[in-house]
């Protein structure tokens, strides 16, 4: 049994639709970061940087935190959606959600979407940089099926939630044909619609 302690964010969303996928067996613990509950002591005890999703694998008694960490060890342990030939390709595209895109349209929810008018610099910056993601986000996808080639792998899973926040991003996504084919076609997915709803309050994928 996997025990994750996340919230109902792009990263913790991450976690519950691999563990969907895998159709691994899983508790949710909410740890509210509205309230500071990642600042608990006992949490830092496994999320040195004060941060969610971390997981806790009973089997082996290990955790494991940074997301992207998650996943790589959930595919591995699963040997599911991380094939091992393709794991270069699958490195680079997780590594470039993890370093670039999450940070980023991060920042974009930060200025555009939770404190607009605070730093015209701070929106427009990020503004710009979230819309030529989502060019080379959609150049890439008129390529392949998926980030990685034509298999459905845990760099998409990565990156899909943070597109699912599409509605605050205010970039317009159905004007990116290809990344809008590669977004409805995940959103499809039985395994990604159980784990956008984590917290079970009934919350459904925002479509284009
Ligand atoms: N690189 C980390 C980022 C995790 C992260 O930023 N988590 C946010 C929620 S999405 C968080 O815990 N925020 C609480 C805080 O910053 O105090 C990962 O991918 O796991």
């Amino acid at each position: 049994m996997i025990e994750l302690f996340t919230s109902n964010t792009p990263n913790g969303k991450k976690i519950s639709i691999m563990l969907e996928e895998i159709g691994y067996q899983y508790k949710v613990t909410n740890i509210d970061i509205s309230k500071g509950e990642q600042f608990k002591p006992e949490f830092k005890k496994i999320s040195p940087f004060s941060k969610i999703p971390v997981i806790k694998d009973y089997e082996n008694n290990i955790t494991i935190f940074e997301s992207g960490a998650i996943l790589m060890y959930l595919g591995e342990k699963s040997n599911q959606l991380y094939d091992h030939d393709d794991k270069n390709i699958i490195n680079q595209w997780l590594m470039a959600q993890m370093g670039l895109i999450g940070p980023m349209i991060g920042q974009h929810h930060q200025f555009h979407h939770f404190n607009p008018g605070k730093s015209e610099f701070g929106e427009q910056r990020y503004f710009k940089i979230t819309k030529k993601l989502y060019e080379d986000l959609d150049e890439r996808l008129s390529k392949v099926k998926y980030l990685a080639g034509e298999k459905y792998t845990i760099a998409d899973i990565a990156t899909w939630p943070w597109i699912a926040r599409h509605e605050w991003h205010d970039i317009g996504l159905k004007k990116y044909k290809n990344l809008s084919r590669w977004y409805l076609d995940i959103a499809k997915r039985k395994a990604v619609i159980k784990g956008f709803d984590l917290m079970k309050t009934g919350e459904t994928i925002p479509q284009i």
